[in-house]
């Protein structure tokens, strides 16, 4: 389906940020996060103030960040949800500052057609959808329209019950399958190939095994798809379960491990909270890997 942009902004394709499918030209984007919301489970409360928020995504650019990523509603098991008034009140001015000063391309990490139509016509160019557009079905219409770049991640259930006992049979299979039958829908919606990322949810309704099972055969999401692959480990539950160590303050080191593995595997996004660490650890992890290619 043709669709005429609604706004003059230039048209998001995933390329911009993490190179073109040939071997010469991918490379991994380090997507920054900022959340403005008070309870999110890493850094709920510490940016919920715009100005605090905007600081911080500014210094997540100085660190080597390849696009922000801002949030006003918290995904993490059992958050309440919020409305779409308050969730727009709470990132746009962030979001407008951002597109302003940071220089990088801006996603906005919603489920809400309205809030990601008021953020895409402030100049975010993404929206980061952890429902896939399954929660507000004018969501892929309004992405479509502005020519906006779009993430779809695969959620078992939804946040408030996520994780009260989420079950597969095979869960690579069926993220797989959810994500392909996504993909179909938003090129229907009119979402252009080039702008669809796709992302396995990691935490998402999963239990700690379901999500090493999900990292440890990455590469097989990685080939199914065209699309690139994005990554969202950072500082999630299971990291300090899988070491005996719950304390959210230490699980950066874990975050680190897993952001590499992926890399190895084809990821081409990584959402994380501390990227100066991460894009130190690409820099020489590609070092390495030119070497190697040599
Ligand atoms: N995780 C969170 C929020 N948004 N978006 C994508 N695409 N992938 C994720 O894994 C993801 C997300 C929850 O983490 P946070 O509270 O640290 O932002």
């Amino acid at each position: 389906m043709a669709v005429t942009p609604l706004r003059s902004n230039p048209m998001f394709v995933w390329s911009e940020v993490c190179g073109a499918e040939r071997p010469e030209t991918r490379r991994v984007a380090v997507m920054g996060i900022v959340n403005v919301t008070p309870d999110s489970f890493s850094d709920g409360g510490r940016f919920f103030d715009p100005d605090a928020a905007v600081a911080h995504g500014l210094s997540l650019v100085e660190a080597g960040a390849d696009l922000l990523d801002v949030g006003g509603e918290s995904t993490r098991p059992g958050a309440d949800p919020v409305d779409a008034a308050e969730e727009r009140r709470r990132v746009l001015p962030v979001i407008e500052a951002l597109v302003a000063q940071a220089g990088v391309p801006v996603s906005v990490d919603t489920t809400k057609a309205s809030v990601a139509a008021a953020a895409l016509d402030v100049g975010a160019r993404i929206v980061n959808d952890v429902s896939a557009g399954r929660l507000d079905p004018d969501l892929l219409a309004v992405v479509a329209q502005h020519g906006a770049g779009y993430v779809a991640m695969h959620m078992q259930g939804e946040p408030r019950t996520m994780q009260d006992a989420p079950h597969y049979d095979d869960v690579v299979g069926e993220v797989g399958d959810f994500l392909a039958e996504r993909v179909d829908v938003a090129r229907k919606a009119g979402i252009a190939d080039g702008a669809i990322a796709l992302d396995p949810g990691i935490g998402f309704g999963k239990t700690a095994a379901h999500n090493v099972e999900l990292l440890a055969q990455l590469d097989t999401l990685v080939a199914r798809f065209d699309a690139p692959l994005v990554v969202g480990a950072s500082r999630k539950r299971f990291l300090g379960a899988l070491v005996g160590d719950d304390s959210i303050d230490r699980r950066d080191d874990g975050t680190l491990a897993t952001t590499v593995w992926c890399i190895g595997l084809g990821a081409r996004v990584v959402r994380v909270h501390d990227v100066r660490s991460t894009t130190r650890a690409i820099g020489l992890y590609d070092v390495m890997a030119r070497a190697d290619a040599a």
